[in-house]
């Protein structure tokens, strides 16, 4: 099977919604040596964004999403230790409190950001979804952390970045800390107005940004 075939199956187990052949596929591309993030960037996210297009426009519903979220997870979590295995920094560039704001359940782009980050020789705490604002900014506190980074998929739950800001600011720890956020809704616009000091539109550009605010870019 040429790489472009093995892509395009990618991309199809996940509008099949199908997690076994999601999984065997990641298998292939690990044992074949092809990237693992090729693996999810060319093949299995084009199926995601297919399906996302598809729910947009009527022509998906949720069991579709869920379905296809589900083998998009598989597909990943199949591939996170060869991520892991290929990270070669292993000194340790700072600390990162990482969540899906609250309100949001969406965790695969946020996952895949805390990989490539702790692979690149980050340490991540990484606290999943629907983190509300106050459980955020007290893990930050807790174990001093570099940067916050968040996660939101929903337009409605974007306005939780700004209130995680707010909130570390009334708690006197935003000088020491910087923040990141992301999401498919979040804009360069939209860092600037909430005045967070990072953003990326995926997990490889989040790794240069997170150095670059540590000033080890
Ligand atoms: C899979 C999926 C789901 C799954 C999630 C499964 C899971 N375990 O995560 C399920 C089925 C649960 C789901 C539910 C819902 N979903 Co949904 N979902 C998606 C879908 C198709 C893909 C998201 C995804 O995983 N993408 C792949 C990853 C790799 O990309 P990513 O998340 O964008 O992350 C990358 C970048 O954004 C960036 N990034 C992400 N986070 C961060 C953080 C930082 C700090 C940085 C620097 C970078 C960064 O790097 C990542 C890696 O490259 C999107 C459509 C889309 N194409 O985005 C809709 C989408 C986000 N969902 C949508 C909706 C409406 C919903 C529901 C409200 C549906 C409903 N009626 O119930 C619920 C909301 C539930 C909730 N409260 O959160 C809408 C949102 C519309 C809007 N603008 O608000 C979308 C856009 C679909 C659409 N076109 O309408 N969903």
């Amino acid at each position: 099977m040429s790489i472009e075939e093995l892509y395009q199956k990618m991309a199809q187990s996940i509008i099949d919604g199908d997690s076994d052949a999601s999984i065997e596929l990641a298998k292939e591309a690990v044992q074949s040596g092809m990237d693992p993030l090729d693996a999810i960037t060319k093949g299995f996210v084009v199926g995601v964004n297919q399906v996302g297009e598809a729910f947009s426009c009527g022509d998906a519903f949720l069991p579709e999403l869920v379905m296809a979220g589900e083998a998009m997870k598989a597909a990943v979590s199949t591939l996170e230790p060869e991520m892991e295995k290929r990270g070669s920094h292993r000194e340790m560039l700072g600390k990162v409190v990482l969540a899906t704001v609250e309100g949001d359940i969406h965790e695969i782009g946020k996952s895949l950001v805390g990989t490539m980050l702790s692979a690149s020789g980050f340490q991540v705490y990484d606290m999943g979804v629907d983190v509300a604002v106050t459980k955020l900014v007290a893990k930050a506190k807790e174990v001093n952390a570099d940067i916050v980074a968040m996660s939101a998929l929903l337009t409605t739950t974007m306005v939780k970045q700004r209130e995680v800001i707010e909130a570390l600011e009334q708690a006197g720890l935003r000088s020491g800390i910087k923040v990141m956020v992301g999401g498919a809704p979040v804009t360069r616009e939209w860092v600037q107005k909430i005045g967070a000091d990072g953003y990326s539109e995926d997990a490889i550009g989040a790794v240069g940004v997170a150095k670059s605010l540590m000033g080890k870019a």
